[in-house]
């Protein structure tokens, strides 16, 4: 018995070996498909080979660093099936092993910057915060081949190229909004979406949680929001919103993965279902019909009446205790149904109301049109004007603009969803701008960042939304992470190319753009 234990052993290696030596390892780092593209990458022309032995050591005492290697096993063992286990070490450098090490003496990498040393002995990835750990783990994925995407066990070898990344990110907000107030998506909708996020080192998720055609999120001392405005969605379909548990489950979902959730409550105008909800909300009348179709700037609250600013502060309350990040979005957009002079004081007033429960403002651009308080943000997506405006009153700007960031505009006159009020956007329109050079006087120190908007008027479920999404969504991340003097549509659209098996391994259904070469 022994002796066949060890024939098959003996086959068993052969099979390995002869694997191992039809396979062309990878031996150069800076040919590797990095999106987004690091900030340095310095090969040294070997390779690394991951097997059942290269377990995860951890060295820190921050808790989330156990976390980080255990979110990296779970990444790696169900392709690989090698079983790899997270252990605590106190030293710096494993052999054999992959090691994750906080060091904060690197102040050049900042907090979310991390630096990746690949020999063919071990794999080292250092941070000063746990963030740019997280984000070392990305571009560790990226590096190995696209099948480790996958949920089911692959057939190996998986090896690296050797060499030194050094990489932190341009922006500190890089972002993308979900309107779930057109249509809804569920909780594993947004999951899946958080995740994918989060592989591409993206870190802000904004929720549109509100408009006329639905109220999304339960409001515990205004429940007819979401049992009355929470009914239907754009088409008569049957709506929906999320419990506060399921939006704290969410919240912590994104914050396990590094990403922000920014909660935006649309005011005064795309407000029909909170109307419909709550009549007294109204200038006049008492209509309570919903809204099913895709008009904008009909509806407003009252802003002349006390009880809309009881609705708006006990709204910003609830919603800003279950929301560890540092932003609210009170919307401010299209209100063509509230007067200027309406309109001023309004934005003024809910100002103080969320500055009061501890958050600072984000508005799309039309707000910097009132008197910004210190801190607020506007988000620029229309009229460049209203952001210099912002700009003049030492506001910082959200990059948005729809003719380069809406992720609802269709990419030419065959696309099957979207928009296209404001352009078409190829995946090479998507890419090739940058945020600090569309506005002479908004500058690279005005901007906080950039974020891609989907709006959803035009799409229902997991699979349209992934079609407007992607591929354009990586190039925005790479916008947000890369600086300007290192991207090029040139390398970007190789790298994308590769990125095709990527994101099928990873199950997301792209369009499959014509100016891509996609490898198959
Ligand atoms: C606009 C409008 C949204 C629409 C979107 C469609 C902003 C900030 N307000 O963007 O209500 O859904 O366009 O592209």
């Amino acid at each position: 018995m022994k002796k066949r234990n060890t024939i098959v052993a003996l086959l068993a290696s052969a099979a390995i070996l002869i694997t191992f030596a039809c396979s062309s390892a990878p031996t150069d780092l800076s040919k590797a498909n990095i999106i987004p593209k690091p900030v340095s990458v310095t090969p040294a022309g070997e390779s690394f080979t991951l097997t059942h032995r290269t377990d995860i050591y951890v060295n820190g005492e921050s808790p989330e660093i156990l976390q980080i290697g255990q979110y990296l096993a779970d990444r790696l063992n169900p392709p690989t099936g090698f079983g790899l286990e997270v252990k605590k070490t106190k030293k710096d450098l494993v052999r054999g092993k992959i090691l994750l090490a906080l060091s904060d003496n690197d102040p050049s990498l900042g907090d979310e910057g991390y630096e990746l040393v690949i020999t063919d002995k071990s794999v080292r990835l250092t941070a000063n915060k746990p963030a740019g750990l997280f984000y070392g783990v990305q571009t560790l994925r990226q590096l190995l081949p696209a099948k480790v995407e996958m949920a089911t066990l692959q057939e190996g070898p998986w090896e690296i190229a050797t060499g030194t990344i050094r990489d932190y990110p341009s922006y500190s907000y890089r972002g993308a909004m979900r309107d779930v107030a057109r249509h809804f998506f569920g909780v594993d909708d947004i999951k899946i979406f958080i995740d994918q996020m989060a592989a591409y080192k993206m870190n802000m998720l904004h929720l549109h949680l509100s408009d006329d055609q639905g109220w999304r999120i339960e409001i515990k001392s205004w429940p007819n929001l979401t049992a009355h405005g929470g009914r239907t969605e754009v088409g008569g379909g049957e709506g929906g919103f999320y419990t506060q548990e399921q939006y704290s489950d969410i919240v912590r979902y994104a914050q396990e993965r590094f990403i922000t959730v920014i909660p935006e409550i649309d005011m005064p105008g795309h407000t029909n279902a909170a109307l419909a909800s709550y009549p007294e909300l109204n200038a006049k009348g008492s209509d309570t019909t919903l809204y099913t179709g895709t008009d904008v700037g009909f509806s407003s609250l009252a802003t002349h009446k006390e009880i809309t600013y009881k609705f708006v502060g006990d709204v910003v309350r609830e919603l800003a205790a279950l929301t560890p990040g540092p932003w609210f979005h009170i919307g401010g957009d299209e209100s063509h149904s509230t007067s200027l002079e309406d309109y001023i004081p309004f934005v003024n007033r809910v100002q103080d109301t969320v500055a009061a429960y501890g958050k600072h403002v984000l508005g799309w651009d039309e707000i910097a049109l009132a008197t910004l308080k210190p801190n607020t943000a506007v988000q620029y997506w229309a009229k460049a004007e209203n952001a210099v405006k912002g700009v003049a009153q030492g506001a910082k700007v959200l990059i948005s603009p729809s003719k380069y960031a809406y992720i609802d505009m269709q990419y030419d006159s065959t696309s099957i969803y979207g928009y296209n009020w404001a352009a078409y956007i190829e995946v090479d329109d998507g890419y090739n701008w940058d945020p600090a050079s569309l506005v002479p006087e908004i500058k690279k120190e005005n901007i906080i960042g950039i974020e891609a908007p989907l709006w959803s008027e035009t799409i229902s479920t997991r699979a349209e939304a992934e079609y407007l999404l992607f591929p354009r969504l990586l190039g925005y991340a790479e916008i947000g992470w890369t600086p300007k003097e290192l991207r090029s549509w040139d390398d970007y659209k190789v790298r994308l190319a590769n990125h095709g098996l990527r994101m099928k391994a990873m199950g997301i259904s792209f369009y499959p753009s014509k100016r891509i070469e996609w490898i198959k």
